[in-house]
C-alpha cells in the first residue's frame, strides 16, 4: 500500500488520502428526461425505461405476493437462520432510538411540546445484480419499521435470470421483515416511480382498473449506482432522500498490540466492495506496517475478489500513515472522518471515546466492521466522503419529524405580548405584533 510518513511533520493530515469523486451533476443531466418521463406519463415511461436499460418487458410492476412467499422459502437454510439473527440484533438497538414526546413548560400557562411523528410512505431501494445486498434491506428497512413508518415499499431491479422479478434473496429478505408492496423496477426510473407514483400526470397513459399502481412515497433511501443517486438528487425537495452514499471506507488505528493477520483482512473485506473502496491504515509501529504489508501479500492473494481488492488497496485514497504516536494518530482519523473506523490500540476503548469524527467507531480485537455490516445490531448504512464530519448514518430518526406543538393560554399570551410587538416592530412587521395586541381588544400597548 501507498505509504505516508508523518512522522516527525507537522503537516496538515487534510487532504492525504484523496477521496474518489463522481461526477453526479453530469449524471443528472443524463436521467432528467427519464425522471420527467415517468413524472407525465407513470407506467409507459417505466416500461419503455426498463426496456431500454434493463432489457426486460414489463407486464406489472408489483411482485406478486406468491412469488415473496416462494422466496423466502427457497432462501438457503443458513441465510435465513443469519438474516432472523440481523433483524433480531438490529431492532433491539433501533427499538432503543424510539424518541418520546416532551413537553416543556415555558411560562406559566405556556407549553411547547415535541411530537415525533414517523412519516407516513418510505420506498427502499435495493440494487440488484452484483450489488444486491440482502443485509441492506434489514439495515434500511428495520429502522422505518422501528420509527413506526406505517407503509414501506421496496423497488429493486428486475432480473433475467429470475424471471423478470428481482433477486430472490432480496425478496426472501423483505418476506422475513413483513414487506409485501415490492416492485420490480430498477434505476433512474424506479426512483422517479417511487417519488411521483405511477400514474403519471397524463391519465391517458395509465392503466385502469385492476392494475397495481404505485403510490408515491414521502422519503427514499437505500443505496445505488450513480444514476440512483443522480435520480434521487433530482427527486430531493419533492421527497426527503437520505445522504448519498460513495465508496465504502475503512480506517484503522492501530498499535503494536494489533495484530497484522486480523488488520490485513480487516483492510480487504472492505476493498472488496469496490476498486475505489477505502483502505487505512494509521499507526505509530512502523514494524506492524510492515508486518501488515506482508501479511496483505499473503492474504490479497488468497482472496476471491482478488482483482477488485488489489485495485482498491493501491488505490490512491488507500494507504498506511505512519504517525509519531496515537495522538496524532487521533488527530488524522478525526480530519479523515472515515465510515468505519476500528481501534485496535491498548486502551481502545478510552481512545474511542475521543474520536468526534466517524460514522461507525469498531473498539477492539473482536468487533470487526464486517461484524457491523451484518450482524452488531448496528446500522451499515453510514456516511461516507467525510460526511462523517456533519451527518449520522440511517437511524429511526431518519423517519421522523419533530413537529412543535404550542400552546399558551390567555394570560401567558398577555404577558408575552410585549415581547412580540417589539421585535415585530424591530423588523418592521408591525402586522405580526398586531395579531397579538388585537385579542386584548387595544389593552396592550
Ligand atoms: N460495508 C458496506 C455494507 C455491506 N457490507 C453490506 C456487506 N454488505 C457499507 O457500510
Ligand atoms: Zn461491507
Amino acid at each position: 500500500m501507498n505509504r505516508i510518513d508523518l512522522r516527525g511533520s507537522r503537516r496538515d493530515p487534510r487532504g492525504l488520502l484523496p477521496r474518489a469523486q463522481l461526477d453526479v451533476a453530469q449524471a443528472v443531466e443524463k436521467i432528467r428526461p427519464v425522471v420527467e418521463a415517468v413524472r407525465d406519463h407513470g407506467y409507459a415511461a417505466i416500461r419503455e425505461a426498463t426496456e431500454r436499460f434493463d432489457g426486460v418487458r414489463l407486464e406489472r410492476l408489483r411482485v406478486p405476493a406468491e412469488a415473496i412467499t416462494a422466496a423466502e422459502k427457497t432462501l438457503d437454510p443458513d441465510v435465513r437462520a443469519a438474516l432472523l439473527v440481523a433483524i433480531e440484533r438490529a431492532r433491539k438497538v433501533h427499538a432503543d432510538q424510539r424518541r418520546t414526546d416532551v413537553t416543556t413548560q415555558v411560562v406559566p400557562g405556556g407549553t411547547v411540546t415535541e411530537r415525533w411523528v414517523p412519516v407516513s410512505r418510505v420506498g427502499l431501494y435495493v440494487p440488484g445484480g452484483l450489488a444486491a445486498l440482502a443485509s441492506t434491506v434489514v439495515m434500511n428497512v428495520v429502522p422505518a419499521q422501528e420509527a413506526g413508518v406505517p407503509s414501506l415499499v421496496v423497488a429493486s431491479p428486475p432480473q433475467p435470470s429470475n424471471g423478470g422479478l428481482p433477486d430472490p434473496t432480496i425478496l426472501g429478505a423483505c418476506a422475513l421483515l413483513g414487506i409485501t408492496e415490492v416492485y420490480g423496477v430498477g434505476g433512474a426510473q424506479a426512483i422517479a416511480m417511487l417519488g411521483y407514483g405511477s400514474r403519471g400526470r397524463d391519465a391517458a397513459d395509465t392503466p385502469g382498473d385492476g392494475f397495481e399502481h404505485c403510490a408515491p412515497v414521502d422519503v427514499i433511501t437505500g443505496p445505488g449506482n450513480i444514476w440512483v443517486t443522480a435520480a434521487k438528487r433530482l427527486l430531493q425537495g419533492t421527497v426527503g432522500i437520505d445522504a448519498e452514499a460513495g465508496p465504502t471506507e475503512i480506517a484503522i488505528l492501530a498499535d503494536d498490540s494489533a495484530s497484522p493477520v486480523h488488520v490485513a483482512a480487516d483492510l480487504i473485506s472492505q476493498a472488496e466492495h469496490d476498486p475505489l473502496a477505502a483502505s487505512v491504515l494509521v499507526t505509530d509501529s512502523p514494524a506492524l506496517a510492515d508486518a501488515v504489508d506482508a501479511q496483505l501479500v499473503v492474504q490479497v492473494a488468497a482472496t476471491k475478489h482478488e482483482s477488485r481488492v488489489r485495485e482498491s488497496l493501491a488505490g490512491k485514497q488507500s494507504g498506511i500513515v505512519l504517525v509519531d504516536d496515537l495522538e496524532q494518530g487521533l488527530a488524522v482519523v478525526d480530519d479523515y472522518a472515515a465510515e468505519h473506523l476500528e481501534i485496535q490500540t491498548r486502551g481502545a476503548r478510552e481512545l474511542a471515546m475521543r474520536v468526534r469524527n466517524a460514522g461507525a467507531i469498531f473498539v477492539g480485537a473482536y468487533s470487526p466492521v464486517s461484524l457491523g455490516d451484518y450482524a452488531a445490531g448496528s446500522n451499515h448504512v453510514l456516511p461516507t466522503a467525510g460526511c462523517a464530519r456533519h451527518s449520522s448514518g440511517l437511524s429511526v430518526q431518519s423517519f421522523l419529524r419533530g413537529i412543535h406543538v404550542i400552546e399558551y393560554d390567555e394570560a401567558a399570551l398577555r404577558a408575552s405580548a410585549p415581547h412580540v410587538v417589539a421585535l415585530a416592530n424591530a423588523e418592521d412587521l408591525p402586522g405580526h405584533g398586531q395579531a397579538v395586541t388585537a385579542r386584548f381588544s387595544g389593552d396592550v400597548s
